[in-house]
C-alpha cells in the first residue's frame, strides 16, 4: 500500500469508529473527508511533506489532520487512531462494511443486542433478536443475510483494478533482475477477469535463483509461502497472494499458455493436440509416443513447438487466441473477432465536473480529454435526484449548459458536448422532463438508487429508459459494485433487444469498482447487435486511466471497435448523437 492509501484507510477507520460511538457528525465527516482527499492525492504525502509543502492548503485538511499525518510519517501510527480502535470491538468494523448497514444501525445492534462481529450478528439474527430492534424488521434482516452471503462468496478475490497495477510494478522489478529475458503476468489477470484469486507471474531467465530471490524480497511481501527452485509464492500486505514460475526461455510460450488458462481452455487445447498425435504440457507441445509414463521433456524429446504461444496454436491449426477469449466460450470454433483496444477509443461520453460531484472544472476535464487525443468529450453531471452527488436542478443545469457551450466555442481540436447523467427513477421515469432533456446534446441515463427491485420491476424500469427517444446511453445499467453489491436483477435479453431496436447504447462503466455491464452481458449484447459505450465516468483526471478495465471487459465480451460508439470517427458519432434530437 502507498502511504496515501495507508493514511486514507486509517482516517476512514477513525471516521467509522467515531460514527459508531455516535460522535458529532461534523467530526465524523471531517475525518472521512481527509480520507477521501488522501486517497485522491496523486503525489505521495511523504514527498509533499519532504518538499516542505503545507498540507493545510489542501481542501479538507486542517491543522489537526496535518499534525496527525506528520505523526504517522514520523512514528508509523496515529495515537488517536489507536485510542479509538481500543474503544470498539474490531469485528464491528467488518459489519460496517456490509452494504446497507450504516453506523447508526450497527451501533444499535452493538448496544442493544450485543453484536460485536459477523458471527454474533448471525447468531442474533437466527435468534430473532435483530428483527425486534427499533426500525429493523424481517425485511431488513433478510437484506442483511443476502449481503453477508454475497460478501462471503467474493471475500477472498481481489478486484482487477487492485491487482493489475501491483502485478505491473512487480514485473518492472523482475525485468531488471540479471538473467531475466521475459516476464509477464498470466492467469485470470491476463485474461482480464473482473476479480482475481491470485496473481500468477512468469519469468524466463538464465538465473532462476536471482529471479526467485528478487521476487521473495520484493517491497510489499509480508510472508513467503513457497520458495522452490522454479516455483515461489508470497503474500503481500494487502492479503493478495502472488505465484511465480521460473522457466527456461525455450519453453516460455508453453508455460505462458498453460498458466494463463483458463483451465477449461487448456483442457480443450490438450484434446485438440491429442487428436493430432501430439501431447501438450507446460513445457511444450511434443510428439505423442504413447508408450511412456515419463514426461517427454524429461526424456530429451524435442518439442514440436514451445518458445511462443503463436507456434503452439499454429501447430494445432489455430490462430493465436487473445487471452481474454480463453474461457472455452466458443473461441475454438468461431471466427475470432478483431477485438477493441484502448487505442481505438476516441471519445469519453460520461464524465463529471465540479458542477456536481467531480473534481475537475469543465476546462480541466476538456484539457484532459484533449491530452488523451480524444475528438469528443461529453460533460455529464448528475441530475437533481442525486442529492448527495450535488445533482443539478433545471435552473443550475441551464447555466451549466451555457458554460459548457462557451468552453466548446473557445476550444479547438475537440468537441465538447453538453450532456447529463440523468437518474432513472424507481418507476422508469427520468429525472428531467423531455423539454430539458431535448436541450442537452447527449443523455446518459443511469440507475443509482432502489437497486433491490424484483426482476420484473427492474427490467421495466431500465426498459423505459432504453426506449426513451431522447436517451443515448444507459449508464452502468445494473448499478452493481464488483464483489460488494449485486445491483439490479435485469432480464438482459429484453433490455438488449430493446437497445438494438431503439439504437440506444449500453455502457460498460470502466471504473473497476463497477465494470457494469459485465463481460457476459457484453457478449450477449454484441451478439444481438447492440451498441456498446465504454465510459470511465471520470470524477477526476486519473479516472481516465480506468479505461483499460472497461476495454478488457469489452474484449472478454468479444467487442469490436465497430460496435463501440466511443471508437467511432467524430462524424459517425456526432451523427448518431444528433439522430436522437428533435
Ligand atoms: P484465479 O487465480 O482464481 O483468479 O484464476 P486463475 O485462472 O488465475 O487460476 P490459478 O491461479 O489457479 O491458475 C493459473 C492458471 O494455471 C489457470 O488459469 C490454468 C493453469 N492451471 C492451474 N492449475 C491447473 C490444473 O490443474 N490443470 C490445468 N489444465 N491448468 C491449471
Ligand atoms: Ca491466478
Ligand atoms: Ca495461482
Ligand atoms: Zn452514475
Amino acid at each position: 500500500m502507498s502511504t496515501n492509501t495507508e493514511l486514507a484507510t486509517i482516517f476512514q477507520e477513525m471516521a467509522d469508529i467515531l460514527a459508531l460511538q455516535g460522535a458529532n457528525s461534523f467530526r465524523v465527516s471531517a475525518h472521512a473527508r481527509v480520507a477521501r482527499e488522501l486517497a485522491d492525492l496523486s503525489t505521495d504525502v511523504r514527498t509533499l511533506v519532504e518538499r516542505g509543502e503545507d498540507l493545510t492548503t489542501y481542501e479538507g485538511i486542517g491543522d489537526k489532520s496535518a499534525k496527525k499525518i506528520s505523526e504517522y510519517l514520523e512514528t508509523g501510527h496515529i495515537t488517536e487512531h489507536e485510542t479509538l480502535k481500543a474503544a470498539v470491538p474490531a469485528g464491528l468494523l467488518a459489519i460496517l462494511a456490509v452494504p446497507g448497514l450504516g453506523p447508526k444501525t450497527v451501533r444499535l445492534m452493538w448496544e442493544q443486542a450485543g453484536v460485536t462481529d459477523v458471527a454474533s450478528l448471525r447468531a442474533q439474527m437466527d435468534a430473532g433478536v435483530i428483527e425486534q430492534l427499533p426500525r429493523m424488521g424481517a425485511k431488513t434482516v433478510e437484506n442483511i443475510r443476502t449481503a453477508l452471503a454475497f460478501l462471503e462468496t467474493s471475500a477472498d478475490r481481489v478486484r482487477l483494478g487492485a491487482a493489475l497495477p501491483v502485478a505491473e510494478s512487480m514485473l518492472t522489478t523482475l525485468r531488471a533482475v540479471p538473467g531475466v529475458i521475459e516476464a509477464a503476468f498470466a492467469g485470470s489477470l491476463r485474461r482480464g477477469c473482473e476479480t482475481i484469486g491470485d496473481i500468477d507471474l512468469l519469468v524466463a531467465t538464465t538465473d532462476p535463483d536471482a529471479a526467485g530471490e528478487a521476487f521473495r524480497t520484493m517491497d510489499g511481501v509480508v510472508q513467503v509461502l513457497a520458495a522452490g527452485a522454479t516455483k515461489s509464492a508470497v503474500r503481500l500486505g494487502s492479503g493478495l497472494q502472488v505465484d511465480l514460475r521460473v522457466v527456461e526461455e525455450a519453453s516460455y510460450g508453453a508455460a505462458l499458455l498453460y498458466f494463463t488458462g483458463s483451465k477449461q481452455h487448456n483442457v480443450r487445447l490438450r484434446e485438440r493436440a491429442v487428436k493430432r498425435g501430439l501431447r501438450l504440457n507446460e513445457y511444450g507441445l511434443f510428439p505423442d509416443d504413447g508408450t511412456h509414463d515419463e514426461a517427454p521433456q524429461r526424456r530429451g524429446i524435442a518439442p514440436v513447438a514451445a518458445r511462443t504461444e503463436e507456434e503452439i496454436y499454429a501447430a494445432v491449426d489455430l490462430p493465436w487466441i487473445p487471452p481474454e477469449l480463453r474461457e472455452d466460450r466458443g473461441e475454438f470454433t468461431a471466427a475470432l473477432p478483431d477485438l477493441i483496444t484502448c487505442d481505438d477509443i476516441r471519445a469519453e461520453l460520461h464524465a463529471h465536473t465540479t458542477a456536481s460531484d467531480g473534481r475537475l472544472s469543465i476546462e480541466a476535464l476538456v484539457a484532459e480529454a484533449k491530452r488523451r487525443g480524444y475528438h469528443t468529450i461529453a460533460v455529464t453531471d448528475h441530475s437533481r435526484s442525486s442529492v448527495l452527488a450535488n445533482g443539478l436542478d433545471v435552473e443550475r443545469l441551464r447555466a451549466h449548459v451555457d458554460a459548457i457551450r462557451a468552453v466548446d466555442a473557445k476550444t479547438k481540436g475537440i468537441r465538447v458536448l453538453a450532456g447529463a447523467e440523468v437518474d432513472i427513477l424507481v418507476d422508469g421515469d427520468l429525472d428531467y422532463d423531455d423539454e430539458t432533456l431535448a436541450m442537452l446534446d447527449l443523455v446518459v441515463a443511469s440507475p443509482h438508487v432502489s437497486l433491490k427491485q424484483d426482476r420484473a420491476k427492474a427490467t421495466a424500469r431500465i426498459l423505459a429508459a432504453v426506449r426513451h427517444p431522447l436517451v443515448h446511453i444507459i449508464g452502468h445499467p445494473t448499478g452493481r459494485f464488483v464483489g460488494r453489491r449485486e445491483g439490479l436483477d435485469l432480464d438482459l435479453d429484453v433490455i438488449i433487444a430493446a437497445a438494438v431496436e431503439h439504437d440506444t447504447a449500453l455502457e460498460i462503466n470502466a471504473n473497476n469498482v463497477r465494470l457494469d455491464l459485465r463481460d457476459t452481458h457484453v457478449r450477449a449484447a454484441v451478439e444481438a447487435g447492440a451498441l456498446i459505450a465504454i465510459n470511465t465516468d471520470a470524477h477526476g483526471a486519473e479516472h481516465f486511466d480506468e479505461l483499460r478495465y472497461g476495454v478488457l471487459t469489452g474484449r472478454r465480451g468479444w467487442l469490436t471497435a465497430d460496435r463501440c460508439v466511443n471508437a467511432w470517427p467524430a462524424r459517425r458519432l456526432h451523427d448518431w448523437i444528433a439522430a436522437k434530437r428533435p
